[in-house]
């Protein structure tokens, strides 16, 4: 392992102004994504979106690296040009999604485990001959009654940190993905005290398997309320307890902290981020920034709708809401950059 070359990777993920684009959707959330605006759902038309995306002009100005999906990072622009090269002409880091998906966990009716590990190794190392220097695993933790269980945090927490000890193994950064949903009517204090215990269980793993802190990144959820709680605490409320949280629970050594969306608003998502960097900054030992999917995806895909005569304006939106985020990850982004 070239801890120096990890530590490089992780702190270019997370610099200053930038985040990372998460564009990792499975084929089916992909596809039911697509359904939903009338989008045909094929291998051609997921092509063609994709090429829309990495194809945005000045999209590096924003983005440092971008998450794919193993259908993705095999595929082409139409000319030929390999998505890796045109990402990586563009200054942005390629990434891959590594885990399986979350599968239900015997014996714990409403919870999930991911899988993947089976043959991680060999296809790490497949990946990264393909020009992915990060990787991501997703781990899913559902809010409800009396649930999560500890068997849940546990054994998903223990997968990540073996997922990330094989990825600096293969020399890639591993994004730790431990995502609690924002589904359901939980307080966001029931969300504060989930997230904590989970992060809590997930560094435990992470240094029983040796895992170097400063070589990987943390993907959490920020602490929020259920999206159907009645009370919904304002974006100040939000950016608070969210950095607490994360200081609670966070090793220092952490280089970079990346939140995904998980369903908020995209004007939410940058507003809540930006409180943070704006409030924060200046006490917290880590970089607090973005890998959103949704949150940068969504208005481009709706202005998309599969039809080539909309790729300009498609593209616009997407660099609109990168620069939104890049400008949250300096605690300068202002709503009037919503009209501009
Ligand atoms: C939580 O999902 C991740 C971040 O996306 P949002 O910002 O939209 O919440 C995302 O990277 C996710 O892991 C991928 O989209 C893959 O999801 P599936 O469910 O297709 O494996």
């Amino acid at each position: 392992m070239n801890a120096q070359k990890l530590i490089d990777t992780a702190k270019t993920l997370v610099a200053e102004g930038k985040g990372l684009l998460a564009m990792d959707e499975s084929n089916p959330t992909c596809d039911k994504r697509f359904e939903r605006l009338g989008i045909p759902q094929t291998v051609e038309a997921r092509r063609a979106w994709r090429e829309l995306i990495v194809t945005t002009p000045g999209l590096g100005e924003s983005i440092s690296g971008a998450i794919l999906f193993d259908e993705t990072i095999r595929q082409q622009k139409k000319d030929g040009t390999p998505f890796v090269t045109v990402l990586t002409d563009a200054g942005i880091i390629p990434g891959i999604k590594v885990d399986a998906g979350a599968k239900e966990l015997a014996a714990h009716p409403g919870e999930k485990i991911t899988e993947g590990l089976d043959g991680l190794r060999e296809r790490l190392a497949q990946y990264s001959q393909m020009g992915a220097r990060f990787a991501k695993w997703r781990a899913v933790i559902a809010p409800g009654d009396a649930i999560p269980s500890r068997g849940c945090i546990e054994a998903n927490a223990h997968a990540l940190a073996l997922y990330a000890a094989l990825c600096q193994e293969a020399g890639l950064v591993p994004i730790v993905e431990p995502e609690v949903l924002m589904d359901g009517d939980h307080t966001l204090e029931r969300c504060r005290v989930i997230t904590e215990e989970v992060l809590r269980t997930v560094f435990n793993q992470l240094y029983t398997q040796r895992v170097l802190l400063e070589g990987l990144i943390l993907k959490p959820n920020m602490v929020l309320p259920g999206l159907t709680c009645p009370r919904q605490e304002g974006v100040d409320e939000v950016a608070r307890a969210t950095v607490r949280s994360l200081l609670w629970t966070v090793p220092a050594a952490v280089s970079g902290i990346a939140f995904l969306s998980g369903g908020q608003s995209a004007e939410l998502s940058s507003a809540r981020l930006n409180a943070m960097n704006a409030g924060f900054k200046s006490r917290l030992p880590w970089a607090l920034t973005f890998s959103f999917s949704r949150a940068i995806q969504q208005p481009a895909l709706e202005l998309w709708r599969g039809e080539e005569a909309n790729v300009l304006a498609a593209q616009k939106a997407l660099y609109h809401r990168a620069r939104c985020n890049s400008a949250a990850r300096r605690g300068q982004y202002d709503a009037a950059m919503e009209r501009a």
